[in-house]
């Protein structure tokens, strides 16, 4: 059944100008979660709390003029926006998401819509200014978080059970609205807008909304991108509307979570971007990272090369301190991935989706370049012998790894096995497939 909907998807299939491009060539970006949860760090009164830093104002049942009050401590001593950006520039980041405003509701900008923002602290000054110009100075886009949640707004409704709730939500929408605008309209080179928070009744129940801010924030900002995870249809459908069609210009479900490289091939449909904590679940500055697995530099650089072999964007998160550092740990993942990146950064931006069967050694990556391919190995057999299974009618002409040719064997139809060395390697190897040239003839085969 198709429903005939007014607030539904925009478009079918991937957006294709320049932007778009743009933004899906970026493929690698650093996802920032700042604000007051930076200054406890999980802890509160001397107890430390296991879930979210970010969720601490609830997790810790903290009062509300309390956790305001934080706003009052904010100084970041250590802070430097050049910094930041050079460290994520060195990352290989080519874009970087804020957030403007999380669940909490205090605001990295001088909103006029609100006195809960960066110009009431002892700081003082235009925190997402100083970040938006440092990282574009580096040549890094800047993308912004906004959480529709707010725990600050009195007119904030998880639902609308009455006319006076609705009476207030609708105020609400109006102050988001408008905040919106004003992040397009002052900060004119955002690139795209990350919603969050966009889950409760009251929100779906509004789906018109969603449409109207996709609209307003396209008018302002020409070229601009918003996620999947803004969009609410007529019906309160979510991400994708009750025809099945994807709403905003990419999908932004997967959150600390990837597609499986075998079984959600889907995704390769539209375009998507996942983003990931490095421990279990941690988006703002936690004090104690030991509570919970903590992902290496490898596991991160892997679930990237994964994400790119789909025709992803991994948009990894950093969780600075209250005084404005960054901790050792996210320091050495930036530095360790970035070295890797330097030299292969090529198998990553502008590459997507390769088409080709998966195997265990690793991932494929198509470039943009016709008949390349590139396979970025992390499993290596002890065999040195690297199964490559083609689309019928291709072939394999060269294979080579930093520039030394490899021996490709062709053993069957349509597979073929690439001669790689035989030693242990620390970092992911790149081999690189040029495609065309002449297989066997079928009748050659046992
Ligand atoms: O900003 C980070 C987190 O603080 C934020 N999103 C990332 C990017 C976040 N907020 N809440 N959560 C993560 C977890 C919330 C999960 C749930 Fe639900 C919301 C459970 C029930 C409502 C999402 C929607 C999962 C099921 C329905």
């Amino acid at each position: 059944k198709e429903f005939k909907l007014q607030y539904g998807a925009q478009r079918t299939g991937k957006r294709t100008d320049a932007a778009m491009e743009r933004w899906r060539g970026n493929r690698f970006g650093q996802f920032i979660h700042w604000g007051l949860y930076a200054i406890p760090g999980g802890v509160w009164n001397g107890k430390t709390y296991n879930y979210a830093a970010e969720f601490l104002k609830s997790s810790a049942k903290i009062p509300g003029s309390t956790w305001d009050s934080l706003m009052y401590q904010f100084n970041p001593k250590k802070f430097s926006a050049k910094e930041w950006a050079r460290m994520a520039k060195r990352m290989g980041a080519k874009y970087m998401t804020i957030t403007t405003k999380h669940h909490e509701g205090f605001c990295l900008w001088p909103s006029r819509f609100t006195e809960f923002n960066i110009s009431r602290t002892p700081y003082g000054k235009d925190i997402l200014k100083e970040l938006v110009d440092a990282y574009n100075a580096e040549g890094i886009d800047v993308n912004f978080y906004y959480s529709v949640l707010d725990w600050h707004h009195p007119d904030w409704r998880y639902d609308i059970k009455s006319p006076e709730d609705s009476v207030a939500f609708r105020r609400y929408l109006d102050f988001a609205f408008n905040q919106l605008k004003e992040l397009a309209t002052n900060y004119p080179t955002v690139k795209a807008f990350w919603f969050d928070g966009t889950w409760d009744n009251s929100v779906k129940k509004n789906g018109w909304w969603t449409y109207e801010v996709e609209q307003m924030l396209k008018q302002v900002s020409p070229g601009a991108i918003v996620n999947s995870r803004l969009r609410a249809d007529d019906r309160g459908a979510r991400h994708f509307d009750s025809n099945g069609q994807l709403m905003g210009d990419y999908e932004s479900g997967y959150e600390r979570r990837l597609p499986d490289p075998v079984t959600d091939l889907k995704v390769t449909k539209w375009d998507w971007e996942a983003c990931m904590t490095v421990p279990e679940n941690q988006w703002g500055y936690h004090k104690d990272w030991s509570i919970s697995h903590v992902k290496s530099p490898l596991e991160l650089l892997e679930m990237l090369v994964h994400t790119t072999s789909m025709g992803g964007n991994f948009l990894l998160n950093f969780g600075p301190a209250g005084d404005g550092s960054i901790r050792p740990e996210e320091q050495r993942i930036a530095a360790e991935i970035g070295s890797w990146m330097q030299n292969n950064g090529n198998v990553i931006y502008n590459s997507g989706y390769a088409g080709w069967e998966k195997q265990d050694w690793g991932y494929f990556t198509a470039p943009s370049r016709p008949n390349t391919l590139n396979m970025v190995v992390f499993n290596l057999p002890v065999s040195g012998l690297l199964k490559v299974k083609v689309p019928a009618g291709v072939k394999i002409s060269t294979a080579s790894t930093g520039g030394k040719k490899l021996r490709v064997e062709e053993i069957a139809k349509n597979q073929y096995l690439v001669h790689f060395e035989r030693k242990w390697f620390a970092m992911p190897q790149v081999i690189v497939l040029e495609t065309g040239g002449e297989g066997k003839k079928g009748a050659q085969y046992q």
